[in-house]
């Protein structure tokens, strides 16, 4: 076994993958996963927490897991799976949901916004996925989960679930459960969207002009950046509250293009709206091009993605079986015959 700190970090099969999950999750687990050991599931157990297509959610699950090939995702640091593959996932659930006041939950900032959303129709489900995400997290004794900043106040949930656990079950001084600790950038953190610069980029916003999806046709994105919220002022700036469609967009092209702050700034102060959005649609399509190259590539192998999760799923039930055991042995329960 390595010795390297384990990270785990996962997206759910709710829709396109966009820039949002791309620039604020996905590409910092390509760049940091030399350093660790790392586990990125689908997480298609949390896509039901909310309205879905069970006709469309096997396919979207594996399109999701492709794309992490087409990223970067390495499987020589890597292992990719399927989280209703491994059955300790929902069984933790259950051991933690005992042991969290229901306050807690309550609290959450993403369950209050998608409950508003759904209106009377709010499952326990969707209440209870915090403790879902925990379980993902803890299961894998993970040291770093790497998010965007939107899920945050999640992890900060994992952590006091923890320290919940250990106090109540583990003996002095030998946790059964490992603090995990977010690994958020500040840059990419939080994309927003192309017609509310105020608003998270998101899967599950109705309008597809919103947001830049991973596997967009060059036509498409041209059409959606040139259609993108813009105002009436003429050089672009980063950092100013009153324009958050400027800041947004700057950011997009600094993220996409490579180049530094600085460099952006001195390059787009006195630009107009006409020759950036150019611009920046041409850095989108390359930037894009070789995913979706990728992408091709992976998913046109026949049998080839069955044997990445596959292999996953045997490595994450490994660690996750064994976890699942000691928390149930600290937690009171005889040993399984
Ligand atoms: N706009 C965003 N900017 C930066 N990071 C983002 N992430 C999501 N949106 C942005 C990060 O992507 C990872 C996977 O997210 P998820 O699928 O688990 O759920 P989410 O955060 O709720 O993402 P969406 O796109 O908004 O999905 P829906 O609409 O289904 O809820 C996470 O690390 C997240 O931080």
């Amino acid at each position: 076994m390595s010795n390297r700190q384990r990270v785990l970090s996962g997206v759910q099969p709710t829709g396109d993958l966009h820039l949002g999950n791309y620039l604020g999750a996905i590409r910092n687990w390509v760049e940091g996963q030399n350093q660790y050991d790392n586990f990125f599931c689908v997480v298609d157990l949390h896509a039901i927490t909310v309205p879905y297509n069970p006709a469309t959610l096997a396919a979207d699950t594996y399109k999701v897991a492709a794309l992490y090939l087409a990223c970067g995702i390495d499987l020589n640091y890597s292992s990719i799976f399927i989280q209703s593959h491994v059955s300790a996932h929902s069984e933790l659930t259950w051991l933690l949901n005992c042991i969290t006041p229901l306050n807690w939950l309550q609290d959450m900032v993403q369950y209050k916004e998608k409950a508003i959303k759904q209106g009377e129709n709010v499952s326990v489900g969707l209440l209870d996925y915090p403790v879902l995400m925990s379980s993902d997290i803890l299961l894998y004794q993970a040291d770093k989960v790497p998010v965007g900043e939107d899920q945050k106040q999640h992890i900060e949930l994992t952590r006091d679930i923890v320290n919940s656990f250990n106090h109540k079950f583990a003996k002095p001084n030998q946790p059964v459960l490992k603090l995990p600790e977010p690994l958020i950038r500040k840059e990419g953190a939080r994309v927003m969207s192309l017609t509310d610069g105020t608003k998270k980029m998101s899967k599950s916003d109705p309008s597809d002009l919103s947001r830049i999806n991973l596997l967009d046709s060059p036509d498409e994105i041209a059409k959606k950046i040139k259609r993108c919220k813009t105002d009436p002022v003429r050089g672009l700036e980063f950092d100013n509250p009153e324009r958050p469609e400027s800041n947004n967009l700057l950011n997009l092209y600094m993220l996409l293009s490579g180049k530094t702050k600085q460099e952006v700034a001195v390059e787009c102060q006195d630009m107009g709206w006409g020759t950036f959005k150019p611009l920046l649609t041409e850095t989108t399509i390359n930037a894009l091009k070789p995913i979706q190259e990728k992408y091709k590539a992976v998913t046109e192998e026949k049998g080839y993605l069955e044997s990445v999760l596959r292999e996953g799923k045997q490595k994450a039930e490994a660690i996750a079986n064994q976890t699942l055991l000691q928390v149930k042995a600290a937690m009171g329960y005889s040993a399984p015959l």
